[in-house]
């Protein structure tokens, strides 16, 4: 029996918790602060790190967040009303420090009781390291989709998976990364608070035996299992400014009692405690694949823990409101699935239903697809989640059974609306047959929900229309299309305090909530004077990007010139590559002095590759490798600058954004979902060159195609010229293209690594190229040329500039998060008492 289970014969009353509010005055604050760093953390006035002070200031917010938290806790039990819970294998959260201080709304009393006590706030926000739960737009899709959430006082809840370590610290030597560990979790973490009264057993393994009841009915048992414990940490996630304070739940793989006692480990005490080491091994780390690396059971393993604990967790509560009549469950609960990740939660709630909870199939089945709803995120075929099902059979043998039945009900469906169309069936079936038979992921995904949503206009289009074009005959009721969207506290209210005065002076405070509001600054844009103001604030931002620039990667960046980013993964798709010949092709002209009508320019890439990925390993040290010889080169300088900023993650996108001018969003269309960086820029006054690609195409659509810079193969067209590509005779077409090639393949940029670039050089120069870089890059070319012409012309550039953050309002995760409400979830909005 765990302690935290037992009971005590003192029952304390509601006394206890009866406590006072908290002040929110920068005496009151400051009065705090002293009582955790000298008492609770007791530090003396030798501790010169900022990383106590840091601490203590966590400590007084996380009070602050405390009383918030319940009363909302028992405003949405009140309300009984229906509740979401989003699914995720990743939340990419970034700090919570000044996210807790913003949304509470005590900033500045914040900042000057610290100043008062000779402390910077600023500074000791930056001590916090970054929960990096996630690897790129997915996880942090989510980490806006919560805060969005709690600003809409929608009862929604979080679940996921507490790693021990997040996505990895990327180094970088001689130019090649180099993967470092991220334990985030080493120094503590003021932001959790465990719940182990709430821990939940999973099973794993094991087989399955059927007995009846004494009804008569045919019950299935999983038994002889190796189970692990599964105990919940909960993190607030605040509102803004609105007493609303939203969970976020993630789960620790820990082992059971049995698991150190067992006997199958023979007695010895040393090596069955050892042996915990398997259960907590689940939850030790996140795969830092921002594509699937398919097969690996440990990723199963994280899979089914989430989904299994998370579900547990709802019908637990559920009992305990409610009984064990779950008539109503369905009008109550929905369950939003991050993509896949989570799918095999379709099969874990049909289980808990019929065997834990003994309902009937149909029973169950009208219960799972009226709760579960999935997002779908990507578009590259290999990149969908499939798993062995000889896997299945060994670690969730109860779940395959399950899958098998629903597959072949479903196929049933299938055969009855097209009779004989054998080949449709075996398209659609869970079940991919071959060698190694395999369960399609996506496909248990649709058919057992409601909702099947992608993330831009584009790619729910294309969903409709490829992957999942036959689910789309079979059912278009399900398909939908949910827009990305960023939380505009973080990415620009907090970020960027100098933009975020300006509006509030302008058009009053209310567009933190309402982005849409920024449009009324559109008339702006003709003002010189507000023109001015706008420049002032991105040329102080810029100013901010280059100190970090000079100390993350050593290159100086002069705040005059234009600032061309492009931070997100590194993969093929994306194109870091078509930048990178750009680049290459400046500097050849710089070297053969043509000059004229210059527009300086400081290109920043930044971005983290699977470290299983050698191509996309192989583009950052080719990334390094020019900047070293472009930076180095005198001719260069005050005309050209390029650095690779390592360990690109939130708290480093909150410094790049604001102080970004133009937006590098550039894959091969079709590929990239949405995207949500190019939404971030957008925020930010930033301009976007950019492919017809993602939410690009809504980008455009609300900027205006004079403020963006479009170039590039459209989707249908790359499609259409794949079996006739011939990037030779492109290259040999274009002067400028050819130069660049041979600069590249003359070792220019590997003098003493001779070949390290061939796989590069063949990749661009294959007419198998899935990527099409070399048919792009004329047309970027050009674009590039009319971004640098615009840029030299300040007041024309300020105006573009002003007219994008101005039209950003569509771009807010509050419009996302009201369309999945409206559509999907149906939550009433539930507000606490106010006390
Ligand atoms: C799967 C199996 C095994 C290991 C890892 C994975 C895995 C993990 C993460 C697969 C994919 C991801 C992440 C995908 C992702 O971030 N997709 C991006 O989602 C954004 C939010 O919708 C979109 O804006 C981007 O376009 C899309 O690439």
């Amino acid at each position: 029996m765990s302690p935290y289970l037992d009971m005590t014969h003192s029952q304390p009353n509601e006394n206890l918790f009866d406590l006072p509010p908290l002040a929110l005055t920068a005496e009151g604050l400051a009065l705090d602060f002293k009582r955790y760093y000298a008492s609770t953390l007791g530090r003396d006035r030798d501790c010169r790190s900022t990383y106590y002070p840091y601490r203590a200031l966590s400590l007084v917010m996380r009070d602050r967040l405390m009383e918030r938290w319940k009363r909302t806790r028992q405003a949405q039990e009140e309300a009984d009303c229906k509740r979401t819970h989003y699914l995720s294998l990743e939340f990419l959260m970034g700090r919570a420090l000044c996210n807790a201080m913003f949304n509470l709304g005590v900033t500045e009393s914040a900042a000057s009781g610290l100043h008062q006590l000779g402390l910077h706030l600023e500074e000791l926000a930056a001590s916090e390291p970054d929960a990096g739960l996630g690897n790129g737009g997915l996880g942090r899709l989510a980490a806006c989709f919560l805060d969005s959430c709690a600003t809409l006082q929608l009862p929604v809840k979080g679940y996921g998976l507490r790693y021990e370590y997040g996505m990895f610290r990327q180094t970088l030597d001689n130019g090649f990364q180099v993967e470092g560990p991220d334990h985030w979790l080493r120094d503590g973490n003021p932001w959790e608070l465990e719940r182990p009264e709430y821990t939940q057993r999973i099973q794993f393994g094991g087989r399955v035996d059927f007995h009846q009841d004494d009804t008569g009915r045919l019950m299935a048992h999983w038994v002889d299992t190796r189970d692990v414990l599964a105990v919940p940490f909960d993190t607030p996630v605040p509102g803004y400014q609105n007493d609303t304070i939203n969970t976020l739940r993630l789960w620790k793989a820990a082992a059971t009692d049995e698991f150190n006692l067992g006997e199958f480990n023979a007695g010895s005490y040393p090596e069955s405690v050892a042996a915990k080491n398997e259960a907590e091994h689940i939850t030790m780390v996140l795969y830092p694949n921002d594509a699937s690396e398919n097969g690996k059971e440990l990723r199963l393993r994280q899979q089914y823990l989430l989904a299994s604990a998370s579900l547990k967790d709802v019908l637990r509560e559920w009992c305990r409101q409610h009984g064990r009549d779950f008539s109503r469950f369905a009008e109550k609960n929905c369950f939003q699935l991050n993509d896949t990740h989570p799918a095999i939660s379709v099969a874990e709630l049909m289980r808990l239903l019929m065997d834990e909870h003994r309902l009937e199939w149909n029973q169950a089945w009208a219960i799972t697809t009226a709760t579960m709803a999935y997002t779908n995120h990507t578009l590259l075929p290999e990149a969908l989640e499939r798993w062995p099902v000889r896997m299945f059979q060994a670690l969730l043998p109860r779940h395959l059974q399950i899958i098998y039945e629903i597959n072949a009900r479903f196929l049933s469906e299938v055969a009855s609306r097209w009779p004989g169309d054998m080949a449709r069936q075996g398209r659609m079936s869970l079940i991919e047959e071959g060698y190694e038979p395999q369960i399609r992921m996506a496909f248990l995904a649709i058919v057992g929900s409601f909702s099947v949503n992608g993330v831009a206009e584009l790619h729910s289009r294309l969903l409709s229309e490829g992957l999942f074009r036959d689910f789309y005959e079979l059912w278009p009721h399900k398909f939908n299309n949910k827009t990305n969207g960023v939380t505009p506290r973080r990415w620009l209210a907090m970020c960027n305090p100098g933009l975020r005065d300006l509006l509030n002076e302008t058009i009053g405070p209310d567009w933190v909530r309402d982005l849409g509001q920024l449009a009324r600054v559109t008339p702006l844009a003709d003002d010189p004077a507000f023109r001015e103001r706008f420049r002032a604030i991105k040329h102080a931002n810029k100013e901010a990007l280059a100190q970090l620039v000079a100390r993350d990667c050593q290159v100086e960046f002069d705040p005059a010139a234009l600032f061309d980013v492009q931070v997100k993964r590194i993969h093929e798709y994306k194109r870091q590559l078509l930048n990178l010949l750009h680049v290459i092709y400046l500097y050849n002209r710089i070297k053969h002095g043509d000059t004229a009508d210059w527009t300086p320019r400081c290109v920043l890439i930044g971005g983290k590759a699977a470290p299983g990925y050698a191509m996309a390993k192989l583009i950052i040290k080719l990334i390094n490798n020019v900047a070293r010889v472009v930076n180095g080169d005198k001719a260069t300088a005050g005309l050209l600058r390029l650095a690779f900023i390592p360990d690109y993650r939130v708290s480093v996108m909150e410094v790049i954004a604001p102080g970004t001018d133009l937006s590098e969003q550039i894959s091969t269309a079709g590929k990239e979902a949405s995207g949500t960086g190019n939404m971030k820029f957008m925020m930010n006054g930033a301009v976007t060159i950019g492919t017809l690609d993602g939410a690009n195409i809504e980008i455009r659509d609300q900027a205006g195609a004079d403020n963006f810079f479009l170039f590039g193969l459209t989707a249908e067209a790359v499609e259409a010229r794949r079996h006739r590509y011939d990037p030779q005779a492109i290259i040999q077409a274009h002067r400028e293209l050819a130069e660049v090639m041979s600069l590249l393949e003359s070792g220019h940029f590997n003098q003493f690594e001779p070949g390290l670039f061939d796989p590069i050089i063949q990749a661009i120069r294959s007419p198998q190229d899935p990527w099409m870089t070399a048919a792009d890059f004329p047309p970027y070319i050009q674009a590039q040329a009319a971004a640098a012409a615009a840029y030299r012309d300040p007041e024309h550039w300020t105006r573009m500039a002003i007219l994008n953050t101005a039209h950003s309002g569509r771009f807010s995760s509050d419009r996302t998060i009201g369309e999945y409400n409206r559509d999907i979830w149906m939550l009433p909005a539930v507000k606490p008492q106010p006390r």
